[in-house]
C-alpha cells in the first residue's frame, strides 16, 4: 500500500475546516510510506519470486515504482489479468490504481524499492530527477527452495481474459458515444499565484509527480479552485451530468485532459461499480488489455474507454485525487 503523508514540525499539516486546502495540486506528502511504515523492509531468499498487490491509496501521488536490479513482470490491473504478462522496468501507479507484479531477486543483499520521478521547474523549464528509497528488500544468501525459474521466465498468457476481451472486440472501432472534457476554473486566486500560473503553463509536464510549488498549491482551497467534468455533447458540468444507461450497455467513452492556459493536472477517473478497458491513448491502441476502474489521463492526453455497464444503480464517475474530488469534479450517472 502507497501512501505519502505532509508533516511539519507540529505533526500533520492541519486540512482545511469546510473546504480543501491544496486543491490546485492536491496533497502531496513529505513523507512516503509503504504499508503506513517510511522505512519499509522484506526479507527474501536467493531465486525467490514476490508477488506484490500494489493500491496507492495516496492523496494525490503518482508512483513509479521499480526495484534496483532486480527483474519485474506486470501480471494484473485494478479488476483482472492483462492478457499475458509483460516485463516492465518500473510501474506508474496512480491514486486508486492496483496492479499486481512479480519480482525475482536473484542475488543476495539488499535491494532498494524506488520512487523514481522527473520533475520540471515550471519558472525554469528545467528538468531534474528525484529518486526516493521506499524500503528495502534483504535477500539471503541461502537459496529459496521453491524453484519459479521456468514459470518467471516465461510471459504467460491468461487465456479466460483473453476470452473476455475478444467478446467485446466488435465494440473497439467504432466512434465515442460520450465524451468528457477535464478543466479547471479559478477566481479570486491573489494576483502573484494568478500570475505564477500563467508562467509556468509555459513549460508544462503530462504528470505532476511531486509538489513543486507547495505554497502556492496550499493557498488554493476549494473557494477558489473548480475543477470540471465536462460532457462534449451537452456542456453540462460535474453533478448536473446525470447520464442514463441499460445493464449490458457497452459504451465507449473518450476523455481529454485539455492542455490550458492555466495550469493543469494529470487526473485519476476512477469509475465506481463497472469495469472498463483502455482502448486507446492519443489515439495509439491498447494491444494487452486488463479489465480496470481505474485510468489515469495527464495532461495533453486523451485516452478512449470501452465501459461495461453491467452492475444496476446510481453511480459516480470522479477524479481519485482527494482534493479535486472535493472541488466538485464528480459526475453521476444510472444503470437501469
Ligand atoms: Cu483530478
Amino acid at each position: 500500500m502507497l501512501d505519502d503523508l505532509l508533516l511539519n514540525d507540529d505533526g500533520l499539516v492541519p486540512f482545511g475546516d469546510d473546504v480543501a486546502t491544496h486543491a490546485l495540486m492536491g496533497r502531496f506528502g513529505n513523507v512516503l510510506l509503504v504499508n503506513g511504515e517510511p522505512r519499509y523492509s522484506l526479507s527474501v531468499k536467493k531465486g525467490e519470486v514476490v508477488r506484490f498487490y500494489l493500491t496507492n491509496v495516496s492523496n494525490t501521488r503518482t508512483f513509479n515504482l521499480s526495484f534496483s536490479g532486480a527483474r519485474m513482470k506486470v501480471v494484473a490491473g485494478d479488476v483482472g489479468n492483462f492478457e499475458r504478462e509483460a516485463w516492465v522496468e518500473s510501474v506508474v501507479i496512480a491514486p486508486a490504481e492496483r496492479y499486481v507484479i512479480h519480482v525475482k531477486f536473484d542475488s543476495a543483499g539488499e535491494v532498494p524499492m524506488l520512487n523514481r520521478v522527473q520533475l520540471l521547474d515550471h519558472l525554469f523549464g528545467k528538468f531534474y530527477y528525484e529518486t526516493d528509497t521506499l524500503g528495502i528488500v534483504r535477500v539471503a544468501a541461502e537459496r529459496t527452495e521453491r524453484n519459479l525459474e521456468a514459470s518467471f521466465a516465461s510471459l504467460r498468457e491468461d487465456s479466460a481474459t483473453k476470452r473476455d476481451v475478444e467478446r467485446y472486440r466488435s465494440h473497439f472501432g467504432r466512434e465515442p458515444d460520450k465524451s468528457l472534457i477535464l478543466a479547471v476554473e479559478t477566481k479570486d486566486l491573489p494576483f502573484f499565484t494568478q500570475q505564477i500560473m500563467r508562467m509556468d503553463s509555459i513549460y508544462f509536464t503530462p504528470i505532476e509527480w511531486t509538489g513543486t510549488m507547495p505554497g502556492m498549491n496550499w493557498a488554493s482551497t476549494g473557494r477558489e479552485v473548480r475543477w470540471v467534468v465536462r460532457d462534449a455533447a451537452t456542456g453540462k458540468e460535474n453533478m448536473d451530468i446525470d447520464w442514463s444507461f441499460r445493464r449490458g450497455d457497452v459504451v465507449k467513452l473518450r476523455i481529454v485532459n485539455e492542455r490550458q492556459s492555466l495550469h493543469g493536472m494529470q487526473h485519476p477517473i476512477h469509475i465506481h461499480g463497472q469495469r472498463f478497458l483502455v482502448l486507446a491513448v492519443n489515439d495509439v491502441p491498447t494491444t494487452n488489455h486488463a479489465w480496470k476502474d481505474t485510468v489515469l489521463v495527464p495532461v495533453g492526453f486523451t485516452v478512449d474507454l470501452l465501459v461495461d455497464l453491467s452492475n444496476p444503480g446510481h453511480w459516480m464517475l470522479h477524479c481519485h485525487i482527494a482534493e479535486h474530488l472535493t472541488s466538485m469534479m464528480m459526475m453521476g450517472f444510472t444503470v437501469q
